[in-house]
């Protein structure tokens, strides 16, 4: 036991997929281990997330510094945790949430808290000696997640402007240009027979869609989760075209592969209104309703996240009772991994998945907490990385932790992204004959 009290906590400066600052912290043990772990960063973030502090020096980093954390880290949270069994992940997470004492985490920061939270379990696992996912699950954890892999990005290209709190300031404002409407198209390899097929096929699609893209002259650079992101003219080309790529690589739309996408509505939402810019739409909250359940009925559309603003909890209630019987409706800005908020949900039978991110909420405990509850109510959980993102793969090994059976991670461009594939596909290799796939998924109907 002695062996595995936290000594200390360094933490550092990194860089993020955006080129923007992050926070990486090493925890060490009286034993000798380290377990190290960064935090992501969201672009159309919610704004019942917990809070990403920044510091606002417009002279550095564009304002986006995270010197005022790595402070906060070393002065207020670490002498606390120094002393601390890393075993006792629930006492350290709370000690944390407790310090900070505010709703979304407005004093330290969920960029300080979370990457000492991920970086406690690693160093337990270490002591466990045991892979995350095996640490974090038990045995029954073995089973490899669908990939929701994005293939087309939208708007949330390049520079999504932020909303962070500079100190003491929430900041946002409008995003930048638009390249479709609707923020990710997917593809969602249902029919693969494993993990590692499921990633052939998803590549196979991804160079298919590449070859069409430039054949008729479209840009295929990639955007922020490393989807192409041409200039298409309406959802209905990138649904089209998306078709197109299933079949050149060989594949049936409706059983190998269905389609998701995340309209991330908050973003179009001003005056009452939904702005589809590049279409010159605008929807009100019942014809965006029609509009998504219409795109259900034309399209092998399995998923469709954030369809409406983020508070709009009625709203979602009705889209789930248009057609959440043949599609996933899923919370993201709505829930925002927060057990309050999808309770809520659940009591008005709002959504009938979750996206979860653990910087949405801050802490490891709060995020199984969520995960759990959602499973208590039947709804499906979908882990998913941020739009800005490290290296680092925890996500995926909490995907087969909690045997989530979806994950959304990007593209199979960027390192940010592949490297959670990657560590999938080492874990699948690890579990041999005891590695399942998407079970979850493979028990509906989809249609
Ligand atoms: C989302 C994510 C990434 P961000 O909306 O689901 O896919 O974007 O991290 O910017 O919130
Ligand atoms: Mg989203």
């Amino acid at each position: 036991m002695m062996d595995r009290v936290i000594e200390y906590v360094h933490t550092r400066q990194i860089l993020d997929s955006r080129g923007r600052p992050t926070v990486e912290v090493e925890v060490g043990s009286r034993g000798g281990r380290i377990g190290r772990a960064s935090a992501p960063s969201g672009a159309s973030t919610g704004s019942h997330e917990a809070c990403e502090i920044r510091d606002g020096d417009p002279d550095e980093y564009a304002g986006l510094g995270v010197g005022h954390v790595l402070r906060t880290i070393k002065e207020n949270i670490a002498p606390h945790i120094k002393g601390l069994d890393c075993m006792d992940q629930q006492d350290v997470d709370q000690l944390m949430v407790d310090l900070d004492g505010t709703p979304q985490k407005t004093r330290f920061g969920a960029n300080a808290i979370l990457p000492i939270s991920l970086a406690v379990s690693r160093l337990a696992a270490d002591h466990a000696e045991l892979p995350l996912y095996r640490y974090l699950g038990g045995v029954g954890a073995c089973d490899l997640p669908v990939p929701f892999v994005n293939v087309i990005n939208g708007w949330c290209v390049g520079g999504c402007v932020f909303r962070v709190l500079l100190f003491n300031f929430i900041n946002g404002g409008a995003h930048a240009s638009h390249a479709l409407d609707i923020q990710e198209l997917m593809i969602v390899p249902m029919g693969a027979k494993d993990f590692c097929h499921a990633m052939r096929m998803s590549c196979e699609i991804f160079y298919s869609l590449g070859e069409l893209l430039r054949s008729k002259n479209y840009s295929v650079n990639v955007g922020d989760e490393g989807g192409y992101a041409p200039a298409l003219s309406s959802i209905e080309e990138a649904f089209s075209l998306l078709s197109l790529a299933v079949k050149k690589a060989g594949y049936c739309e409706g059983e190998d592969i269905f389609f998701a996408c995340d309209i991330a509505a908050t973003e179009l939402y001003s005056d009452s209104c939904y702005h589809l810019k590049r279409e010159d739409k605008q929807f009100s909250r019942d014809e965006m309703i029609e509009y998504l359940a219409g795109l259900v009925k034309t399209y092998p559309l399995m998923s469709i996240e954030d369809g409406l603003e983020e508070n709009d909890i009625s709203g979602f209630a009705e889209l789930t009772k248009a057609c959440g019987d043949r599609v996933q409706i899923v919370g993201d800005d709505l829930t925002v991994t927060s057990e309050v908020r999808l309770k809520e949900a659940i009591e008005l039978s709002a959504i009938n998945t979750i996206l979860i991110k653990p910087n949405q909420i801050g802490t490891l405990s709060e995020t199984l907490r969520c995960i759990a509850l959602a499973k208590d109510h039947g709804i499906g959980v979908m882990i998913s990385h941020r739009s800005g993102e490290t290296e680092d793969p925890y996500i995926a090994d909490l995907a087969v932790a909690v045997n989530a059976g979806q994950i959304k991670t990007g593209s199979v461009s960027r390192t940010d992204r592949v490297s959670k594939y990657n560590r999938l596909l080492r874990i699948a290799e690890e579990l041999g004959g005891a590695a399942q796939y998407g079970t979850f998924l493979k028990n509906k109907r989809f249609t």
